[in-house]
């Protein structure tokens, strides 16, 4: 199975709002596979298209100790959101090395779609709703440190931009 490239902030493609998945097919199947793979071997709890550059609203999450309940969600809609929150220090796959704090509703009720093209309603809290949240902000264009201050935000940008110039520094050297 392929292995993806994950997009790192501050990628502009990573603003990219992702439209609507029309065709349930092969393609589609092995992208998720794909998407999976790139997920567990990134040691992630969750990955959205969009981070793998394919803008449609396509998300894998499996939020198992065992990694063995995947879960695949196409074209997502939260119709309920708790109104409790808490704010809980987050990560992405996109912003390696960098956890902040992000409030998030403590449960939500998602209608999507599966690979066969059935229409699936789950009713998630803790983890999973946390993950969720994120992952379909992904497919919104938006990346967590969006959340926080400009300053901080701005601390991150740069630092991540030095990141990725030593690395392909030493890529060449
Ligand atoms: O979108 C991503 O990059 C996947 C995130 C999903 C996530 C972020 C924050 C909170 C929950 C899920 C990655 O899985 S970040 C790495 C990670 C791994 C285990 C637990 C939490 C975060
Ligand atoms: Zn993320």
């Amino acid at each position: 199975m392929t292995q993806l490239t994950i997009l790192r902030y501050p990628d502009p493609r990573l603003h990219t709002v992702a439209r609507p998945v029309v065709q349930f097919n092969a393609p589609l199947r092995e992208l998720a596979g794909a998407m999976f793979q790139t997920m567990y071997e990134a040691e992630g709890i969750g990955l959205a298209a969009t981070q793998v550059d394919v803008h449609e609203q396509l998300l894998v999450i499996d939020v198992s100790e065992a990694h063995d309940q995947p879960m695949v969600l196409i074209n997502p809609e939260i119709v309920w959101s708790s109104p409790e929150t808490r704010t809980g220090d987050e990560g992405c796959l996109s912003v390696p090395g960098i956890y902040d704090g992000v409030e998030r509703s403590l449960a939500v009720k998602v209608e999507a779609f599966d690979l066969d093209g059935k229409r699936r309603v789950i009713e998630a809290e803790g983890m999973l709703a946390v993950c969720i949240q994120h992952e379909m902000d992904h497919l919104k264009g938006k990346v967590f440190v969006e959340y926080l201050s400009p300053l901080k935000r701005n601390r991150i940008k740069t630092k991540l931009i030095k990141q990725l110039k030593e690395e392909a520094r030493d890529a060449v050297a």
